[in-house]
């Protein structure tokens, strides 16, 4: 995959900016004995947020990354002048992405729609200057706040392709072929299993200048679930589909059977799929006659439309057509479709060869992070120790 632009797996450390600190400073000036406090606050550290794009498809612009920071508030400073807020940080991602904590698996967020802004981390408070702490039985607070320190964690970013329909089917079935007969698209179309390696997007017109968006997935073989093929890699693409599209080619052994098989797997993945409007299309048609159709027709499941196909001939595709643009716009399916659960990742996200890559590549050397680390030091907060180093205090200015 390392060459590739499809890309739907980063894992980036983010951090937002620390607030700054309250200042304590005291007014001191000729003929003004007693100025009194007047530390500004601190700023707000920079948040960390995520923003949709809808020209983007794939997470490449991530992929390099391995950091991202956001700028530090800065301190208070005397005449009650706030320190300056720390840069926020926008981080521009495809529609369709989910976040995930790397640390724990769990699920944090996702990323559905263009323009839409999550706030990822949010970046700390700045600290109150000493002047707010004046009070008719201290007049002279010597003390600010801190601002509020920094929040760090580390997220993995997963794309799940937004797309009308998905194409779900053992590898070989006809998937790309379809596609390719159907839209602009031009996947590789090959005679043997896993010939399509990553998905892919087809923009299919229908009639009226209405057109859908199918996505080509990877072929699905019994134990994807459990990770074998390309398994997991792909199987959650299938969850951001508005329906499934099932193909199982006319020369299988047993129609019915690997559609079960395809069926099953799903659920095991998710078992919210299972609630997914689903058709089945059995495809290379052109390979049967009258006769073994009918016979076929005995076997095929009757909870859902099935449509015969072929994509090199043409037969059934306008009615495949139709039956699909009829279940995208179904109302009951839009409410079905929106509220799906995210599974936590497991054990098996913490292992991956992308990070491998990413963190061979990065054009971020160990200098630059040494760099930021020193400049992270804590030598903008308030601490008693050197205090006076930053605002010293003539004790004759002070009212006691
Ligand atoms: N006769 C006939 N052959 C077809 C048809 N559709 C696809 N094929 C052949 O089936 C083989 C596999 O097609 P693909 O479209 O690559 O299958 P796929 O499902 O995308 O396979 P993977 O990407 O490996 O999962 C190719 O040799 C195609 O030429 C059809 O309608 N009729
Ligand atoms: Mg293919």
């Amino acid at each position: 995959m390392a060459d590739s632009n499809f890309i739907d797996y980063v894992k980036i450390l983010c951090r937002s900016g620390k607030g700054g600190a309250g200042s304590r400073h005291f007014h001191r000036a000729k003929y003004v004995p007693k100025g009194g406090p007047d530390g500004g606050d601190g700023g707000r550290g920079g948040h960390i947020i995520l923003r949709g794009n809808s020209h983007m498809w794939t997470l490449l612009p991530l992929k390099y990354r391995r950091h991202i920071f956001a700028g530090n508030g800065q301190s208070g400073s005397a005449g009650r002048s706030f320190g300056k807020d720390g840069d926020d940080v926008v981080v521009e991602v495809p529609c369709g992405t989910v976040v995930f904590d790397a640390e724990t698996g769990e699920y944090l967020t996702e990323v559905t729609d263009d323009g839409q802004e999550i706030k990822l981390l949010r970046g700390g408070r700045g600290g109150l200057g000493n002047w707010h702490f004046k009070s008719a039985t201290n007049r002279t607070p010597r003390y600010a706040q801190p601002g509020e320190p920094a929040i760090e964690k580390s997220i993995i970013l997963e794309l799940k392709l937004l797309a009308d329909v998905g194409l779900v089917g053992f590898p070989n079935a006809g998937k790309s072929t379809l596609l390719s007969a159907i839209s602009a698209a031009r996947p590789k179309i090959a005679d043997y299993p896993f010939t399509t390696m990553e998905p892919q997007l087809g923009i299919v017109s229908y009639r009226d200048n209405r057109s859908f968006v199918m996505a080509d997935i990877p072929g699905i073989i019994e134990g994807a679930s459990e990770g074998k093929g390309l398994g997991l890699r792909f199987l959650r693409h299938i969850e951001r589909n508005a329906v499934l599209l099932f193909m199982v080619p006319a020369d299988a052994d047993d129609v019915r059977e690997q559609y079960d098989i395809l069926v099953s797997e799903l659920e095991k993945f998710n078992p919210q799929l299972a609630d997914k409007p689903r058709v089945l299309a059995i495809s290379k048609s052109d390979m049967l006659d009258d006769e073994l159709m009918e016979e076929m027709k005995q076997h095929l499941p009757t909870d859902i439309p099935t449509v015969f196909i072929s994509a090199v001939t043409g037969m059934g595709i306008d009615r495949l057509k139709d039956i699909l643009w009829g279940e995208i716009t179904d109302e009951r399916n839009r409410i079905e479709v929106n509220p799906i659960t995210h599974r936590p990742l497991d054990g098996h996200h913490r292992v991956r060869e992308e990070d491998e890559f990413v963190f061979e590549n990065a054009p971020v050397t160990d200098a630059d992070v040494e760099e930021f680390e020193e400049d992270f030091d804590d030598d903008m907060i308030y601490d008693d120790a050197d205090d006076d180093a930053y605002y010293p205090i003539d004790d004759d200015l002070v009212d006691e």
